[in-house]
């Protein structure tokens, strides 16, 4: 049994990824900490809270006494560290948060490491760390990093100390650096399920500048088959990026969703830029396909349209986001 502390388990790919992984093995004990911000929902995980090998707590990274405590209660040997906060309009709006929970707290996390002599420490991280491109080139592992926003900068520095730690101490640290995910649970706020929700609603889709940014998307089963592999095989010190070859303007996402769900492109509006909006992100996952034998398994359209229905059949869980109902879920449960 390996006694694993999962942190931002309750975020959108950290939810996936334990109904995912809790669904097929029985040899890992899930302990998740999560602080449950705005976009942590325990709702996400109701699949899993009965299984005996999954536990909740709630708390902060951030928040050392914490941390020590529960390596020791639960004899912590494993860390998958995917809290975070994630959203890069957020970060410009204000970034000491995403200083203390991504850098602060990935530090807290990896002394504990260091303390508890884990025996496999994954930092989840992202290829906003590498910076934007032009309408040529791709991001492998060894592109420098150039993180060009608040958000991307506190990821790109959580990777740093990590890697240090790994060259200093000997911590067993690898990284997967992934491109913009979609599926099941994504909070509202990003791209896709706010493209969706809007439109359902009658609502205008903002779409920034000129619509022609490129992201790599890749669904989030393949992102947490990934994180699978890496946790099971990964190379310690070694970084893997995840992608999925699927490279697309905002723009044609934002039509293919208005097209499947019969709205007028009328729907659209583009508004005011993004400060300092990255133009395009395409990523390389030679590494990952050779050295570990990952590779995506889902074909672009028809997960994005399995996303799309997802959201048609599960309009209770997005209204009781919209009314806040979602975060009275901790207290009727744990309360
Ligand atoms: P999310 O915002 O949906 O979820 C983040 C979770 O972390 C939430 O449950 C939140 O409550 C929790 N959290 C935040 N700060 C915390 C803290 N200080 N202590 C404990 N818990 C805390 O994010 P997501 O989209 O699921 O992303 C998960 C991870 O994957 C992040 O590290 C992100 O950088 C990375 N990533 C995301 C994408 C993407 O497209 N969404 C792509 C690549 C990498
Ligand atoms: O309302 C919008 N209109 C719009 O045009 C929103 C929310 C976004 N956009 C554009 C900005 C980006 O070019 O869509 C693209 C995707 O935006 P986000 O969903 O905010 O994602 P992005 O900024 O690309 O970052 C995501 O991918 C990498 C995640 O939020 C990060 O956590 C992850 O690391």
């Amino acid at each position: 049994m390996k006694n694993i502390l999962v942190t931002g388990g309750a975020g959108f790919i950290g939810s996936n990824f334990i109904n995912y992984i809790l669904a097929k093995r029985d040899d890992y004990n899930i302990v998740i900490l999560d602080k449950l911000t705005y976009a942590g929902n325990l709702e996400n995980l109701i699949a899993s809270e009965a299984k005996k090998n999954y536990h909740f707590i709630k708390g902060d990274i951030s928040n050392k006494e914490l941390v020590n405590y529960l390596f020791t209660k639960f004899d912590i040997k494993y860390v998958i560290n995917f809290a975070a906060e994630s959203h890069v309009d957020r970060s410009i709006l204000g970034s000491e948060v995403f200083f203390k929970s991504n850098v602060l707290g990935t530090n807290i996390l990896l002394e504990a490491a260091r303390k508890f002599s884990v025996k496999k420490f994954l930092q989840v991280s992202t290829d906003e760390v590498y910076g934007s491109l032009d309408s040529d080139g791709i991001f492998t592992e060894d592109t420098p990093l150039h993180p060009n926003s608040p958000y991307a900068a506190s990821k790109a520095s959580a990777d740093m100390m990590a890697l240090a730690f790994h060259h200093t101490y000997g911590i067993p640290v690898v990284i997967t650096r992934c491109s913009n995910n979609y599926g099941p649970y994504q909070f509202p706020e990003k791209l896709i399920p706010l493209m969706i929700i809007n439109s359902l609603k009658g609502k205008k889709l903002p779409v920034y500048g000129d619509g022609m940014n490129v992201r790599d998307w890749v669904y989030v089963i393949d992102h947490n088959a990934a994180v699978e592999t890496v946790f099971e095989n990964g190379k310690s010190g070694e970084v893997y990026n995840v992608g999925a070859n699927t490279e697309m303007p905002n723009i044609k996402i934002v039509k293919l969703i208005l097209s499947e769900l019969g709205k007028s492109e009328d729907m659209i509006e583009f508004v005011k830029d993004r400060l300092g909006h990255d133009r395009r992100y395409a990523i390389d996952s030679t590494k990952i396909e050779n050295e570990l034998g990952w590779s995506p398994k889902f074909n672009f359209e028809e997960a994005m349209s399995q996303t799309i229905k997802w959201f048609l059949t599960n309009k209770a869980w997005w209204e009781r986001i919209i009314t806040g109902e979602y975060q009275n879920y901790y207290e009727t449960q744990y309360g």
